[in-house]
This record gives structure tokens, sequence and C-alpha cells, in this order.
């Protein structure tokens, strides 16, 4: 039946942790896959997961489905976590917000609405570079992508007037995808002045934005600070859909904990479209996993819990940003002609170094550190161990 099935291709991020894996050489560095390591290299549970794990262990719950929407105590917080408490959506009940399989399962999940609601165009925008996963996500589920300016090589910053002028041209009501923070894979995020500008641009030209919020907190160490994108667009009265990740947020990787929420234009909207999401989980998956959104829950719900998150989030982000500046410091010293400002200016997990295939493949077989093809450093894998000798591998490679 299947004889003319033909091998696909390994997966670009997880292919670079297989060649690590089979490397034996001691130094090796694994700058794939953006994965929070503490400052030995290990994953890292968060204390505050930790806790929340005793508890509900204590409370001997039992394993039933959850609803098609998921956990209400972790959804209806997560998107509070989003908008903020004084958000009047909220307390108008302008949201649809349902549970997700992660990140990923909250863009399907929008994909799939999309593309059986939307009544616009059905292109959706995406800004080059983005993450790779974005593009088959919308594709599956029957959604064309195209694509707008952001990031200029030139810089290792943002194409400002590319990305205006790209999404100034988007025909009207269209999908444009925004990442909230921490852009992967180029760390290049907008300033809150540039969002209200692009909040503004995007009203005119009545497109839908469609938010992936993969790192809240993990760009400024702050939550509040990382939904500004969201706020800002909240704001100014937008329509919007949203998703969530708590992957990086609470290292809650394989535990996929996520939301995905349509803000709407009314409470009576926003029955109606949750209504039709039930209907297409229903087909897609039942009812998510209750496991990864019992602990963000208990987390998000309990005040001394939190607190103790909030800490636990900015210990990630700023050992990323300590360890940027250092990495930055130790190519100055090492004499290096190139600026690596944009290694201090970019934000979150990676870093767009700006190095070539040919620089990367060096790096691999000469000093058994991977990276991306594209350049692209998981700042999380670089530790206060291996930073010198990273630096010295890429000052060798760029010279
Ligand atoms: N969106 C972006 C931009 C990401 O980088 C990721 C992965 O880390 C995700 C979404 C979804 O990840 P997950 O499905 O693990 O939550
Ligand atoms: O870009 C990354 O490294 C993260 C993690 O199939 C990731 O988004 C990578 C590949 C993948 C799922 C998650």
């Amino acid at each position: 039946w299947f004889a003319g099935v033909q091998m696909g291709p390994p997966d670009a991020i997880l292919g670079v942790t297989e060649a690590f894996k089979r490397d034996t050489n001691p130094k090796k560095i694994n700058l794939g896959v953006g994965a929070y390591r503490d400052d030995n290299g290990k994953p890292w549970v968060l204390p505050s997961v930790r806790k929340a794990e005793e508890r509900i262990v204590a409370k001997q719950l039992d394993k039933e489905y959850a609803t098609i929407i998921g956990v209400p105590d972790f959804y209806n917080k997560a998107i509070e976590l989003a908008l903020g408490k004084d958000s009047e959506r909220l307390r108008e009940k302008h949201n649809a917000t349902t549970q997700s399989i992660s990140g990923t399962g909250a863009l399907r999940i929008g994909a799939a609405f999309l593309s059986k609601f939307w009544q616009g165009n059905r292109e959706v925008y995406v800004p080059t570079p983005t993450w790779g996963n974005h593009v088959p996500i919308f594709e599956h589920s029957g959604l064309p992508v195209k694509k707008y300016r952001y990031y200029d090589p030139k810089t290792c910053g943002l194409d400002v007037k590319g990305c205006f002028e790209d999404i100034s041209k988007i025909p009207e009501k269209s999908i444009v995808l925004l990442h909230a923070c921490a852009h992967n894979p180029t760390g290049v995020d907008l300033s809150a002045e540039q969002w209200k500008e692009l909040s503004q641009l995007i009203k005119k030209k009545n497109l839908f934005p469609f938010f992936d919020m993969a790192y809240q907190g993990f760009a400024s160490g702050d939550v509040d600070h990382d939904a500004q994108a969201v706020r800002i667009f909240e704001k100014d009265g937008h329509l919007y859909c949203l998703a969530q990740s708590f992957a990086k947020n609470m290292g809650l990787y394989g535990e996929r904990a996520g939301a995905y929420s349509v803000i709407s234009a009314s409470k009576e909207e926003a029955d109606r479209v949750i209504s039709q999401i039930k209907i297409l989980i229903r087909a897609l998956y039942s009812n998510p996993p209750i496991n990864g959104a019992r602990l963000a829950a208990e987390i998000l719900n309990d005040q001394e819990l939190r607190a103790i998150w909030l800490k636990d989030v900015k210990t990630m982000a700023d050992r990323i940003i300590n360890i940027r500046a250092q990495l930055k410091g130790n190519l100055v010293k090492l004499g290096s002609s190139r600026s690596w400002d944009h290694i201090t200016n970019q934000i979150g997990m990676f870093c767009y170094t700006g190095m070539t295939a040919e620089n990367v493949e060096r790096l691999s077989k000469e000093f058994s550190i991977y990276l991306t093809k594209d350049g692209r450093i998981s700042m999380a894998g670089v530790t206060s161990k291996n930073v010198d000798y990273l630096a010295h591998a890429m000052h060798e490679v760029t010279k």
C-alpha cells in the first residue's frame, strides 16, 4: 500500500540534536533546539513546578477526561496572564478561550478555525524568517502562507522600513501572524512605539492579527512587559486571536500546556466562536491532556506559587541576558573585527548571529558546536563553562 511513500527529510532543528548525540568530542555543544538549560547545561524543572507537582499529588485527583476545551482553572488564568487583570474584554467575556496542546496545538486550532470561518482573504502573512513550523501548520489547514519582511541581515536587527512597507501592501482582510515577544529565530522584537504604529497600520488596513506568544516572560524576565504587544492591540480595540505556550516560561515542554483565544466583538460572538472551536477539537483529539494544565493552574491560581514562578522566569531570562553579555565580551576581547552588538540587542532564547551556512559547518566539523544552518544559536545552551570555547570557535570561523 505504501510502496510509493518517499522518505521525508528530518526536522531541521531536531536533526541538529541527532548530529550532536553522535559526536564523541567532550567539548561538544548543542545550540540547536530552544529548550532552557541551567548553567551546568542540564534541563531545569522550575522550583514552582516541583511544588505544584507535590500539591497535586497530595490532592489524589482522579484521571477523568477534561472538557473538550480543557481545565477551566488553567485556560481562564492563561488568557488573564496575557491580557492582564484589568482587561475590560475579559471582564465582559469577549474571549473564546480553549486549552490547547501547547503552542503548536493552539496555532493548529486557530488555523483550523480560521480555515473554516474566516470571511476575508485566506492568506496568512508571516515574517521572514519565522519559526519553521508556522508554514506547515497553516498550510495543513488549507491556508496559504505569504511573507512580509522582518529581519535585516545588514544590521542583524529589525527591517523597520521593509516590515511596515510590506504590511501596508497586504490585501485587506488578510491574516497577519505576529510574534508577541522574543521572535523565533531572530531574537528581534519591535519596540513599544513600533508596536503602537503597527497596531494603527493593521487597523487601517483592516487585517486580522494572529499573535503567537510562546515566550511570555522569557524576553525581559517580566511577564507583563513581555505582553506589551498584545496589550497595545487590546487597548486599540482590535479583534484578534492568540496562541499561548507554557513550554518555555514554565518549563513544561513535554506536558503540552497551552491556550488559544479568539478576542471577539461581544460575549454573544465569543459563545458562538467557542461552540465551533469545540466541534473542531472534538474531531482532532477530543480533549487535551490534564497534567500540564493542572500544574500551570496550581501556579497561576496560588499567590505563593505564582510569586515563586515569577522569580523562576526571571532566573531563566537573567541567565540568558548575562550569558549574552559574556559571549559578546569574549568576542570583543579576542579582537574580532565584526560588530557583535546584536548578541546583546536581541532578546529571548535565540541569537541570530549572522553566521553563514559555511561558518556553521566549520563550527560543527572543527569544534563540535551544533546549531541550525541559518546561524541561530539557542542561548540556553551557552553556559559559563562553554562560553569561552564558543567565543573562540566563533571568532576562528568568522575571521
Ligand atoms: N511558536 C513559536 C514561535 C515557537 O518558538 C514555539 C516553540 O518553541 C512554539 C510556537 C510552540 O511550541 P510548543 O508547541 O512546544 O508550545
Ligand atoms: O525553535 C525551537 O527550537 C523551539 C523548539 O519541532 C522546537 O521552537 C523545535 C522543533 C520542534 C518543536 C519545538
